[in-house]
């Protein structure tokens, strides 16, 4: 994987003008770097959801500076750390750049693959042949896809293929949000009007050490509007500084919080009158409501959480009568990280209901974007074949999960070598990496089980050690889309993302990779009316037309971005059954669940053999596994730590930067010890996103350890009997003992 002089060179020009990198400048100087060309192009961020617009500086076709685009309220002009080191991404020198096949047929983490260069022809050949033997000899079943549903041409070849077993990590973020929402407010209301609230409660949620800049930004508008802002984590994060009130509470707990906050607005008749009668099914269901939740005591939650009563009862009667009142959607915190998270978003989903501020000024909001034609809907397709077969990950025993389309990164591992060994025959995975499951060791034997493995990646990472043929993918800054804005709901907006170097060495875009696939393994879906193949271009040109943004592509890349200003009207008719939010919810008693939240512990209790909680974050500038083999970002924060309080470093007996050994009932890692007052003494809290052992990532490769390691996969008869019913992969539920090494 030699590089050539002048990808040398390219790497050398990032490095030399590019902010963060300035120090090391005199090393990699390019000669003749003086009199040049230099272009401005408008594109935007491709790390996270935020989708932040932004300005790349390009001198002599190098990418030198990457900046926030004034004006845009997404980044509010700026761009966080991993923005802005978008170039060490880009020019990461141990990107994959050819498509490879191994040749030692041994997989495991510690095998050398062998790796041997082939062409792209060879590379779609061997994967179409593989694929479509699969499909003949074992069916439909035997195909496994672990990727997102994107971009549209990629699902048209899954859907032209017949994939039944697409899995997706959404379990472990947002998937339960998705479940719960569609039946109590009728669809994803994540755009959080920070800017109009006067009472911000957060269950863990660490916005601001997360730096989705235009939820961090949002908060930060919102205290100076006077907002007050409370805050339960058990750590002492970012956001609580920031915030008024703080409560350390205590792991998993925040669902009896949360019920106690509902008794008591109820009993109390503090809610939103106006809108509860209105828009909920509250006076339907009046008496099993005042009935469900009066068990749910401000002392009892209490004695479960750590959270004081008085305080419990205090902020419920703030939260109903302060308001405009929000406890804003967002992902992990609430729902994927214990056990009991399909309660706790269910409890509040309520919360937001009573204090009546779904899609109302300073309330969650449902986005309005701007449409955007589908490929199919610009080249229709034939019938899709229907799906028939088997889900490895046992997703169809929770009915709410499996009308929803998510998959379940936490039960894969358990199907692939319990359930259903030797069903998956032929699998691709692509924009994922092991160390985002839990208990990455077993996920990494139970994929060598599948005799033939695409792994489609930017990076040589440790799940490419396992593939039996490698693709590099291009990413963000080399690729043309359109992004409709999903976290806005009073400026519509469609950004342009646009190539601002031609993708470096061989890589390509998945959607490259669906329709090359494509006319090998299901032509007639990949053609034109007239019979000439499908071009990514031409439809690309067809969407910015139909959706009212240009002319053509090329003409919406100088125009950067598309705003439809609107007033904002609120939704009077809710999208569930009959109309009307629904506090009590029919459709989960019918399907597995319960229609009210109930009490229910998280899965790992502490016990003499592990006492203490376990806790893991993202870094601010890093985005989970993707970035710590980007050297700018990784001089920033390049390995892990664990984190543990001063008290609890004295009850074991160690020092800072000793190393401690964290064991929990499926694995061990060993860490230094960092002591820490902003933590409970009873936990042990670790960065996500270390422990890559990919020889070939000469960055991160080796540094820390996996957190994922002492997190418990889970079966799908686990989920049902915790009542997990919308699905959470308990992507933090473990217990562990630390002792000194
Ligand atoms: N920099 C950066 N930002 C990101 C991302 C990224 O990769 N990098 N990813 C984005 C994505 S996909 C997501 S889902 C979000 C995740 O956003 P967060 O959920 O905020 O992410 P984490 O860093 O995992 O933060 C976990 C926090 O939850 C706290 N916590 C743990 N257990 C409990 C508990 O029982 N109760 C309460 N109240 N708090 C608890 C922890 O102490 C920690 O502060 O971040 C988004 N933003
Ligand atoms: N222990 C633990 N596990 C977690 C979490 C946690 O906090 N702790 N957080 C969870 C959360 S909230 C989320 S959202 C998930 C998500 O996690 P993922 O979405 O899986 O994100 P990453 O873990 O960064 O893995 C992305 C992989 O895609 C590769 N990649 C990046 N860009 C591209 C690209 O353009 N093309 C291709 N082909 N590949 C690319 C990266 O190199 C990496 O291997 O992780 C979850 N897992
Ligand atoms: S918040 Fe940071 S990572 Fe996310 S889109 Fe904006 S600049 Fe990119
Ligand atoms: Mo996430």
């Amino acid at each position: 994987m030699a590089l050539t002089r002048r990808d040398l060179l390219k790497l050398a020009g990032a490095a030399s003008t590019s902010g963060p990198l300035g120090a090391l400048a005199p090393f990699f100087r390019p000669a003749g770097s003086g009199a040049a060309a230099e272009r401005k192009l408008v594109t935007c961020c491709g790390i996270c959801d935020s989708v932040c617009g932004m300005v790349a500086t390009v001198r002599d076709g190098v990418l030198t500076f990457l900046e926030g685009l004034e004006g845009d309220f997404s980044g509010g002009g700026g761009l966080c750390g991993k923005g802005a080191s978008g170039a060490g991404q880009l020019y990461d020198p141990d990107r994959l750049k050819y498509p490879m096949k191994r040749t030692n047929p041994n997989k495991g983490l510690e095998e050398d693959p062998g790796w041997v260069r082939i062409s792209w022809e060879e590379a779609l050949d061997t994967i179409a042949e593989k694929f479509r033997a699969a499909l003949e000899q074992f069916g439909q079943e035997s195909l496994l896809f672990v990727t997102r549903p994107a971009p549209d041409i990629w699902m048209r070849f899954m859907n032209a293929v017949g994939v039944v077993n697409r899995v997706d990590h959404l379990d472990e973020c947002y998937l339960t949000d998705r479940v719960i929402q569609r039946y109590t407010t009728g669809g994803k209301s994540w755009c959080n009007d920070f800017e109009n609230a006067k009472y911000i409660l957060l269950f863990g949620w660490d916005l601001l050490a997360k730096t989705k800049l235009v939820y961090a930004n949002g908060i930060v508008q919102a205290k100076d509007n006077g907002a007050k802002v409370v805050c339960f984590n058990p750590q002492y994060s970012a956001t609580a500084r920031f915030a008024d009130e703080w409560y350390p509470i205590r792991p998993g707990s925040d669902l009896a919080v949360a019920l106690a906050m509902i008794n008591v607005i109820v009993s109390e008749n503090l809610f939103n009158r106006e809108f509860v009668d209105q828009y909920t099914n509250f006076r339907q269901y009046e008496s099993q409501i005042r009935e469900h939740f009066k068990r749910y005591t401000p002392e009892w939650a209490a004695a479960e959480s750590d959270v004081p009563a008085d305080a419990i009862q205090r902020i419920a009667r703030e939260f109903a009568t302060r308001g405009p009142a929000i406890a804003p959607a967002h992902k992990k915190s609430l729902c994927a990280n214990y056990a009991n998270a399909t309660q706790l978003v269910h409890a509040i989903s309520i919360l937001n209901l009573l204090a009546g501020t779904i899609d109302r000024p300073g309330g969650r909001y449902f986005a309005r974007t701007i449409p955007i034609p589908t490929i199919d809907q610009i080249v229709p397709p034939p019938a899709y074949p229907a799906k028939r077969g088997r889900r490895v990950d046992g997703k169809d025993r929770l009915p709410l999960v499996l009308e929803d389309g998510g998959g379940l990164f936490s039960t894969l591992a358990d199907g692939l070598l319990n359930k259903y060994p030797g069903m998956i025959q032929a699998a691709f995975f692509n924009n994922y990496t092991i160390l985002g499951f839990p208990h990455p060791e077993r996920m990494a034997k139970a994929l060598a089980t599948i005799p033939f493995l695409v792994v489609m990646d930017f990076l040589p990472t440790d799940t490419a050690l396992l593939a039996d043929i490698v693709l590099p993918s291009s990413i963000y800054l080399e690729s043309n889309d359109l992004v409709p804005r999903e976290y806005s709901a009073k400026r519509p907006q469609v950004v342009v993302r646009q190539a601002v170097v031609p993708a470096m060495f061989e890589t390509r875009s998945i959607g490259w990779v669906a329709l090359e696939l494509g006319k090998r393994l299901a032509p007639d879906y990949f053609k034109n009316p007239d019979g000439t193949w499908i071009s990514l271009s031409a439809v690309l040109d067809e969407k910015v037309r139909r959706a009212g943004l240009a002319n053509s592509f090329a003409e919406f890349r100088e125009i950067g971005m598309v705003t439809r200003e609107q007033p904002f009207v609120p939704r009077t008719t809710f999208n569930v059954p009959g109309g009307k939010c629904q506090i009590y919810v029919p459709q989960f008693a019918e399907r597995g669940g319960e229609p009210l939240p109930v009490w229910r512990p998280k899965r790992e209790q502490p016990s003499p053999e592990y006492p203490y909680y376990y806790l893991t974050f993202i870094p601010a500038v890093h985005r989970r596994n993707t970035t710590q083999n980007n050297r700018i970002l990784n001089e920033m924060f390049p390995t892990n730590a664990a984190n543990m309080h001063p008290l609890l470093a004295t009850r074991i007996g160690v020092k800072e930067g000793q190393k401690v050994r964290i064991r929990s009932r499926v694995g061990a890692i060993e860490l230094p010890a960092h002591l820490t007052e902003t933590l409970r003494p009873d936990c042990v809290l670790v960065a996500h996103g270390f422990g890559h052992r990919s020889r070939y990532l000469n960055t991160a490769g080796g540094k820390g350890a996996r957190d994922s390691d002492l997190i418990p996969d889970q079966t799908i008869e686990e989920m049902v009997a915790a009542g997990n019913f919308a699905g959470a992969a308990s992507i933090m539920d473990a217990v562990v003992n630390v002792q000194a090494v």
